[in-house]
């Protein structure tokens, strides 16, 4: 509770004027209304009533500190600093008279010994000078924004008469399109009426080609089926019989050491001896596989006693090498590491190299030998009226495809100007020159890339892919025009898609600022442009 004071004291420890408001110390002039000093005081938070007298006499009694604004008495009291000149300031009333100047104007020591003089002029004066310049590029900006908007809405305007002008031109590329399409139908009607008889003899020649090279080939195992035959015919009297056959270990498929009858009958068949003629037809087809097996194995028995052989030619040397150390150190030599599987391994590596080179050299000659066969001039393929109607559907087919790109060209620009003209370019179109044009900026590690109403992207300095930040999405909503959304851009690893909010500032520049990543994979662009210099006012009177 506190005790009374007098008027005097009242009015000049604890009210202060200023804009003509008088109000208790502390108090800002928004809040001096809810002090009246002809009536009781109501604690903020509406749990006491008190004497108007007990404000600011240094004893706390409301809960919320409201009724000491202007002394540190409450503990979690605010005193307001008007610090005309520079920035008003509330700081925490624990502040108030505690030897420090936290006020520009002083006002918070106003019982203490310290001198705090009024530096909020000094301290105003770079804030008013920077907040001057803004205003300057401001109201410059405003002024270039003035012309955007008129490109802007130029841009619409010319965007629609394309438009117009396109979808005539989509229509007359049509027609030609269809025009070239029958031209052509037709002539290659004539085209395909001619050339049916070189297509007969075409497929004449290559029946003949394949029937040729079918006999060629039963030549071919014709011989190498009477090579077998005769190392078959022990007694040489032009048969062989199943007897025969069972000299021949290689048909022991069991490994019996005998040749039973069975094991031939596959190549026999019913029959107890067989001619060559019988032998080709018969037995061949079913031998041919069996011996085309035998012949692999042979090759890898082969392979395997050459390196037999190799293996033990090494050790030879390696035990002829370890006598010779023997008798040089007179003493028991150390341990001789055995031949290296990999070794082996490298050495057969090697061996397959230089027979790789060495097929290449044979490709490139028979490739040398058919480019100079290609370069052999052939007599003309087809009579003079068949190639001029080849000539000419050639040409028709060229006109009919030019035809087509010409209606996909138009369609496509079409499509191009249709999506423009659904993106929102600013609510005077002041935004619209930017479509088309991109901005970067280097940071230490990438290059980022802001192609307004299109893509962000960000490259590595030192060379790389680039990765897209985002596809033009839209403007924040709530941001009035002041920040534009781009998203699904390049998945994250681990995580979402990229997106990327581009900060729009007012500059007399077009330029893009700088660009950080608050959160992994969400970066923030900023970017200064002249059609963000819009003053309030001017914005109103537009509007209006
Ligand atoms: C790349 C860049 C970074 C991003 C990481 C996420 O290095 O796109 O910006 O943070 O990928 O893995």
């Amino acid at each position: 509770m506190s005790g009374f004071v007098t008027l005097g004291v009242l009015f000049s420890s604890i009210w202060l004027t200023s804009s003509d408001v008088l109000r208790p110390r502390g108090v800002s002039l928004m809040r001096a209304s809810l002090y009246q000093p002809a009536s009781e005081f109501t604690c903020f938070d509406g749990s006491l009533t008190i004497p108007f007298s007990y404000v600011n006499d240094d004893y706390c009694d409301c809960q919320d500190s409201s009724d000491e604004p202007g002394t540190s008495a409450c503990p979690n009291g605010t005193f307001h600093c008007m610090n005309i000149g520079f920035a008003a300031k509330d700081i925490p009333s624990s502040r108030v008279n505690d030897g420090i100047c936290d006020c520009c104007d002083g006002t918070d020591e106003y019982k203490s010994k310290k001198h705090c003089p009024d530096t909020c002029y000094e301290e105003g004066r770079s804030a008013r000078e920077e907040a001057e310049r803004l205003a300057e590029i401001q109201k410059q900006g405003n002024t270039i924004r003035e012309q955007l908007v008129i490109k802007g809405k130029q841009l619409k305007e010319e965007k629609k008469v394309r438009l117009e002008q396109l979808a005539k031109e989509e229509q007359e590329a049509e027609a030609i399109k269809e025009e070239k399409d029958e031209l052509k139908s037709r002539i290659e009607a004539m085209e395909n009426a001619a050339l049916k008889k070189y297509r007969e003899i075409e497929e004449k020649e290559r029946e003949e080609r394949e029937k040729q090279e079918k006999e060629e080939e039963r030549k071919r195992e014709w011989e190498e089926a009477k090579h077998h035959f005769k190392t078959f015919d022990l007694n040489k009297d032009g048969k062989i019989t199943k007897e025969e056959l069972q000299h021949f270990s290689e048909f022991d498929l069991n490994k019996d050491n005998q040749v039973a009858e069975d094991e031939i009958n596959a190549y026999m068949g019913e029959m107890a001896e067989l001619n060559v003629e019988d032998f080709f037809e018969k037995s061949w087809p079913n031998l041919k596989p069996f011996i085309r097996h035998l012949q692999k194995e042979a090759q890898r028995a082969e392979e395997a006693k050459k390196q037999a052989a190799q293996k033990e030619e090494y050790e030879k040397q390696q035990q002829l090498l370890k006598q010779q150390m023997e008798q040089m150190r007179g003493e028991v030599p150390e341990q001789i590491p055995e031949p290296q599987e990999d070794g082996d391994h490298e050495e057969e590596g090697e061996g397959d190299e230089e027979e790789e080179d060495h097929h290449e050299e044979e490709e490139t000659g028979r490739g040398e030998v058919e480019n100079v066969g290609a370069a052999t001039p052939h007599p003309p393929k087809y009579d003079e009226e068949t190639q001029r109607l080849i000539d000419e559907a050639n040409k028709a087919r060229e006109h009919f495809e030019e035809a087509d790109r010409n209606l996909r060209d138009i369609q496509r620009e079409r499509k191009q100007i249709e999506e423009a003209m659904e993106k929102d370019y600013g609510p005077h179109e002041e935004f619209a020159f930017l479509e088309g044009e991109c901005y970067e900026y280097t940071d230490r590690e990438y290059n980022y890339k802001l192609c307004p109403f299109d893509e962000t992207s960000q490259r590595p300095k030192n060379g790389g892919a680039e990765t897209k930040l985002g596809n033009w999405g839209k403007w924040l909503e709530d941001s009035n025009y002041s920040v534009m959304f781009y998203d699904r851009g390049h998945t994250c690893w681990n995580g979402p898609q990229r997106t990327t909010h581009v900060r729009i500032k007012c500059g007399l520049e077009n330029e893009l600022i700088s660009v950080t990543e608050p959160n992994r994979c969400e970066y923030l662009f900023e970017f200064l442009t002249p059609a963000a210099c819009v003053s309030h006012s001017k914005e109103l009177h537009d509007e209006l």
